[in-house]
């Protein structure tokens, strides 16, 4: 049996966004589709030959098709041997682990993270590199701009491989490796945070806890680890079971999306002292504490601040970064321990570098997502079980250690407004719009706030040099509050608009204020100055973080 070359008309439309190329299942379904752009990713990649690649998926509907193709091309393409996650799961964290643990030449996710799944919903794959971390900008243009080109891929012939069994496989003389998708991951977390203590604290009485999986990737992580490994009782992981259309729930870990476990610890006389919850493919999390919100924010900013009490973190950190629209509290850490820190743009890849030169030992960013040099991708459950080690060490509540931190570091009131599935025309005309007044706006006063600066941001990156344009506008008040506006990166269906409030307040007394109202005045410039509803026809967000 040999090689098959089939020949396939290019698409014009696999530009990967924030994270890899995101589209409907339907869309994903068209003849070729995934072939095209898994050819695309093996004729850009140098050095395939006999190489590694880690595999891996977060469970959504369409998953184990994809990964059956994925491995005949990759057979097809020379690749030494691949390392698949059993039933084809891997947590996105995990995945970027497990490239570094095995030297690979980079590794196949196939997710649209916190996008909806099933039939109806969204499909993505995405392609991280040897460093573990996903591919810089020069490689998504170069991969998008073979896959324009592509007019015939290379396939295995067909030999369904048993995805649940662990083992080792060969498909065309290219052995596949099926591994246990947790137990590498479980160990990074064991070398990093104090187990006994989490465990201690997590049999202890006084505490309990609901993590939520959200019928996602991080189900059976979290059953292993929180439950099996940590002793919390069972029951402490809800929608445990990766469910392939996410038990037709929203896998994003937010307010709005994990209602459920809103509900539990906002409840009037809540039993539970720590509630978080993980996104479709893990690299998310939401921290929740009896009725108390953290933002993502302020959550990387306390992570920072208390690093040291964290075994893997105990001789300090390096440096801390966050992409722009993400609140400056981290920066205020930074300073405060006299430690460099980079405003990146929004999408994990701009922390690689930095990452890897050793720059920085944190980031983080405003869209639920937190992580550290020990992968080269955010990571849930790491957030979760940072915050479980340091409610051990500090034996107090997730709001008491928020507030302390506040109190010493003041707080960012931090919000934002996301207005969906807008007229991709109407989006870019607005964004237009607001470009052509930025010259006009510095100096301008609204109320009792004056703009200090405007501009459209741009990232030069300090290791390789290499310039990212047009990464969100920014309006930046004088008294350090600020207004964003960015369209997301990762939607499938016409543009959404995201609209990033922050107003910090140094005044402990003041620090009880209700946070849509404290940024209420800013949320009425951004409206006066970007015409939001004039352009969209939309009144109000659809969904407010
Ligand atoms: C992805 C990226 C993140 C980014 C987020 C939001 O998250 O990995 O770095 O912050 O999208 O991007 P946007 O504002 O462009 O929608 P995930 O969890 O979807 O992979």
């Amino acid at each position: 049996m040999t090689i098959q070359t089939v020949t396939t008309t290019p698409y014009n439309d696999q530009k990967p966004g924030t994270s890899g190329l995101r589209k409907s299942v339907k869309h994903f379904k068209k003849p070729d589709y995934l072939q095209t752009f898994v050819q695309a990713i093996f004729n850009t990649v140098q050095g395939i030959e006999g190489s590694t690649l880690i595999l891996g998926g977060d469970g959504r509907y369409f998953n184990r098709e994809a990964i059956q193709i994925i491995l005949r091309m990759a057979a097809a393409a020379g690749f030494g041997r691949v390392i698949l996650g059993q039933s084809g799961i891997l947590s996105t964290p995990a995945a970027s682990h497990l490239i570094r643990q095995y030297q690979a030449i980079g590794g196949i996710i196939l997710s649209a993270s916190h996008n909806a799944g099933g039939p109806e919903g969204d499909f993505g794959i995405k392609f991280n590199i040897s460093n573990g971390g996903p591919a810089p900008e020069q490689l998504t243009e170069a991969i998008y701009e073979a896959s324009k080109g592509i007019h015939s891929y290379q396939i295995a012939p067909i030999q369904p491989i048993p995805l649940d069994k662990l083992g080792t496989y060969e498909l065309h003389g290219m052995p596949i490796e099926i591994i246990d998708s947790v137990t590498d991951y479980m160990a990074l977390m064991e070398s990093l945070f104090d187990f006994d203590k989490i465990a201690a604290l997590l049999q202890a009485d006084h505490f309990k806890m609901r993590f939520d999986a959200m019928h996602a990737v991080t189900g059976p992580y979290a059953h292993r680890i929180l439950e099996e490994r940590l002793g919390a009782p069972k029951g402490t992981v809800m929608h445990g079971q990766p469910l392939a259309n996410f038990g037709g729930g929203h896998p994003d870990p937010n307010q709005a999306h994990a209602k459920e476990l809103m509900a539990l610890l906002f409840a009037r006389k809540s039993e539970f002292d720590f509630g978080a919850a993980s996104d479709g493919d893990g690299d998310r999390n939401m921290i929740l504490g009896k009725q108390f919100f953290v933002t993502p924010s302020d959550s990387l900013a306390v992570l920072a601040a208390n690093a040291t009490l964290i075994p893997g973190y105990r001789n300090g950190i390096a440096g801390i970064a966050r992409s722009m629209p993400t609140s400056q509290a981290p920066d205020r850490v930074a300073i405060k321990l006299g430690l460099p820190y980079f405003e990146t743009p929004t999408g994990w890849k701009f922390f690689g570098n930095l990452l890897d030169a050793g720059r920085i030992t944190l980031c983080g960013e405003e869209s639920f997502g937190t992580s550290s040099s020990h992968v080269r991708e955010k990571d849930g459950l790491w957030a979760v079980l940072f915050w479980l080690n340091l409610l051990a060490e500090k034996q107090d509540s997730v709001e008491n250690i928020v507030r302390k931190h506040w109190a010493e570091y003041g707080r960012n009131y931090y919000s934002r407004h996301d207005y969906e599935e807008i007229d991709l025309k109407a989006a870019n005309e607005l964004i237009a719009a607001l470009l052509d007044k930025l010259p006009s706006l510095t100096g301008q006063t609204f109320g009792a706030l004056t703009v200090g600066s405007a501009d459209n941001f741009a990232y030069t990156d300090p290791v390789d040099g290499s310039v990212s344009q047009n990464q969100g506008i920014r309006i930046l008040f004088t008294d350090g509050s600020r207004i964003i506006f960015r369209l997301s990166g990762t939607g499938t269906q016409g543009a959404t608009l995201r609209v990033y409030l922050e107003k910090y307040e140094a005044d402990t007394n003041k620090h009880d204020q209700d946070v849509q109202e404290a940024l209420a005045d800013l949320l009425t410039i951004a409206e006066q100055v970007a015409q939001i509803q004039a352009f969209t026809g939309r009144e109000a967000a659809d969904v407010i973080t």
